[in-house]
């Protein structure tokens, strides 16, 4: 896992420009739209298209990483590539399953790829029949989905790549790609055909439109601008990320030129080592080593890690999009599955030190775990202390010198003695930790959170 430090302090203040708000949004406006997104934490990402039917593998060599790239790393050309179109019936899709495994393992949206690079649509649309129509399958793929989401109130949104190397019209061709026909491509055409499926995916009022593969030369800044424009005045409480736009940065996420538009920065495959103070951020990242479903990526991370990664974004005040590739039967594979129980089993006792929370007061992650922290009613803030490393004795405070007022176990409610001494507190611990992955600490303290 990656943890490196991204930029000075300095530098982060400056990128404050990235979670600026759309024009004609005073903060207030600004905050309330994005009020749901911040008290999430955590969400589902699902890369879901053709590229589940070879699963990593084109003409008997297997291909790592991310392998929804597959047309891209084996130079696919459209006339090998479009027969998958007749190979994908995903039969075993149950969209209520999907949805109940997201929402037990506290996942509050999910972003799903209404399109990815390779432009297969999900859904039955009227601008191309490079599309779920066109398979045997044939059914929207997104209706049930959006259905099982509105019944148990978690946000649909979804993942829109830009770039598309399907579209005759997109800038930037290659010879295995299905657009290298058009001497002179059109991105005014292609931008209009953008428009009019995004038109289509607003009629299922998606909680974000999360871009991507917008750093080809042929999507430029302006179209940026304009796009963000353009679905903010058709859908004003929509939420869109930055790759709307040319700002992201690489994998890093983020940019400090407030110029571009998005209203958070999207970290690839990395947690920032510090958060983003004062954005709004999401780290997407997979379980094994690719987004799309892979039948030889065994490099699962541990439910302990996944849980942990939970934690420490959640402590640095952002979220988490923790992504599935289902097969193309339409199955969420056993290993994500097992894992997202484990989520939920941690979720389920300890879920109130995630959901609605805000960053830790501490400088640096304390070395027996991690903090999120919650303003209560009355004005006194709530700790939730994440203990990966359970100490004997005293969990020690490093610096918080508020009046303490109880300290308790989330798990079972038992009340702690806290200790004031050495210029900070400490809280006896029971010998044992309640949870080897993480034990919580609720610790209520006197006004905001002081650390010295
Ligand atoms: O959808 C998943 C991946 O298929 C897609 N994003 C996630 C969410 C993706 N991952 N990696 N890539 C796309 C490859 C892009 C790599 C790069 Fe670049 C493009 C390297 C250089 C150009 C983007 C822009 C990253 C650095 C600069």
């Amino acid at each position: 896992m990656n943890f490196k430090p991204l930029l000075s302090m300095a530098a982060l203040t400056a990128a404050l420009g990235c979670a600026l708000p759309a024009h004609a949004e005073t903060k207030a406006e600004h905050d309330a739209r994005m009020g749901w997104f911040r008290e999430a934490r955590f969400g589902m990402f699902i890369h879901w298209g053709l590229y589940a039917v070879p699963a990593g593998e084109w003409n008997g060599k297997k291909y790592g990483g991310g392998v929804e790239w597959i047309q891209s790393m084996a130079k696919i050309p459209t006339a090998e590539y479009s027969p998958l179109l007749q190979q994908f019936n995903p039969v075993k899709y149950d969209a209520e399953a999907w949805v109940s495994l997201a929402k037990e393992a506290g996942m509050k949206y999910i972003v799903i790829t209404s399109k990815h690079h390779d432009g297969f649509c999900l859904w039955d649309s009227a601008q191309t029949d490079w599309d779920v129509g066109s398979t045997p399958y044939r059914k929207d793929l997104l209706k049930p989905l959006a259905a099982a989401c509105a019944k148990h109130g978690v946000r649909l949104c979804f993942y829109h790549s830009i770039m598309d190397w399907h579209h005759p019209e997109w800038g930037d061709k290659a010879p295995w790609r299905g657009n290298a026909a058009t001497a002179k491509p059109d991105m005014d055409k292609f931008t209009a055909y953008l428009k009019a499926e995004l038109d289509e995916l607003l009629a299922y009022q998606p909680g974000i439109l999360w871009f991507d593969g917008e750093w080809e030369g042929a999507w430029t800044h302006e179209r940026g601008v304009d796009l963000y424009d353009y679905l903010r005045k058709k859908s004003p409480s929509l939420i869109i990320n930055n790759r709307v736009d040319k700002g992201r940065n690489g994998m890093a996420g983020f940019n400090s030129d407030s110029k571009f538009k998005g209203d958070y920065c999207t970290p690839e495959q990395e947690i920032p080592a510090s958060g983003l103070p004062g954005i709004d951020w999401e780290s997407c990242m997979t379980m094994n080593d690719t987004w799309g479903y892979s039948a030889h990526d065994q490099a699962w991370k541990s439910t302990e890690m996944l849980v942990r990664n939970l934690i420490d974004i959640a402590s640095k005040g952002g979220n988490y999009l923790l992504n599935v590739g289902p097969t193309g039967e339409g199955l969420i594979p056993a290993p994500s599955v097992e894992r997202l129980q484990g989520i939920a089993a941690w979720m389920k006792v300890n879920g109130a030190a995630i959901h609605g929370t805000s960053a830790s007061p501490f400088p640096t992650a304390p070395e027996w775990g991690r903090c999120t922290t919650r303003t209560l009613p009355d004005g006194n803030t709530r700790l939730y202390l994440q203990v990966f490393k359970w100490p004997a004795g005293k969990l020690v405070l490093p610096g918080l010198t508020n009046e303490p007022i109880k300290a308790t176990l989330l798990a079972n409610d038992a009340s702690l003695p806290i200790d004031q001494d050495g210029g900070h507190l400490s809280i006896h611990l029971p010998s044992q930790a309640a949870d080897p992955i993480a034990t919580v600490v609720v610790l209520d303290v006197k006004g905001a959170a002081k650390v010295q």
